[in-house]
């Protein structure tokens, strides 16, 4: 099966980290680690978490392109297959750091999951999804938990692949993501707070798969 899920593994603690991707690995589309995890553990966990699979460096990158370029070209000779970057600095910060991953992917933050998205950057989305598309980002990053939000995005979007937060713990489902266009779905700790992760990640990948052939 192809899976459609990344797993967010937002864990400070390396040993439940390194075994819930382990078990997960083979059967998510990607891990995705955050500044937490990355802080704690050292920027070493990207290249072993690649043994597991895909990973993706959610950096949320914000600064300016030569600092942009720096940051992207060290995160994707770590292995990454996979970097989040803002968007709202600029069409010139974005294209920097899509240059600098090559064969890697950039996705940009065009709407967050959070209330507070909607004090500023929502109100600037449809901008923020022109100018990723004109520096070349591979994806975007929408509200899985605003169905309604996420399929404006979906029609402005072209082929840019979308991913999604803000299912699980943040209120969002995943059938209702996808069937809204979200191309991927984060989860983070409806996964690793569960009992039993492995089993979470095969009801997600269920939930997707079945609202897919839908
Ligand atoms: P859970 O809320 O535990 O499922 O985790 C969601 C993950 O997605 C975390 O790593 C967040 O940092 C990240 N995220 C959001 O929750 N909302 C966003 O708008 C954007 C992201 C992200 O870029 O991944």
């Amino acid at each position: 099966m192809d899976s459609r899920l990344v797993v967010a593994l937002d864990l400070t603690d390396a040993d439940k980290l390194m075994e819930i991707a382990g078990n997960i690995g083979g059967e998510v589309f990607a891990i995705k680690i955050n500044w937490p995890s990355i802080m704690i553990q050292g920027t070493g966990i990207v290249g072993e978490l690649s043994r597991f699979g895909k990973v993706i460096c959610d950096l949320k990158i914000a600064d300016i392109p030569n600092t942009n370029s720096m940051i992207v070209e060290s995160v994707v000779k770590m292995g990454a297959w996979g970097v989040i970057s803002h968007s709202f600095t600029g069409g010139d910060s974005l294209r920097a750091a899509v240059e600098s991953a090559r064969n890697a992917k950039v996705f940009s933050v065009v709407s967050m999951s959070h209330p507070g998205s909607s004090d500023f950057i929502n109100r600037h989305t449809d901008e923020l999804i022109e100018v990723s598309r004109n520096a070349g980002a591979y994806g975007l990053i929408g509200p899985g938990n605003n169905p309604k939000e996420l399929a404006r995005i979906r029609k402005l979007a072209g082929n840019m692949v979308i991913m999604t937060p803000g299912v699980g713990a943040q209120g969002g489902k995943a059938s209702e993501a996808i069937r809204s266009g979200s191309d991927l779905v984060i989860v983070g700790r409806a996964v690793y707070n569960s009992h039993d992760p492995l089993e979470a990640v095969r009801a997600l990948n269920l939930e997707i798969l079945e609202s897919v052939q839908r």
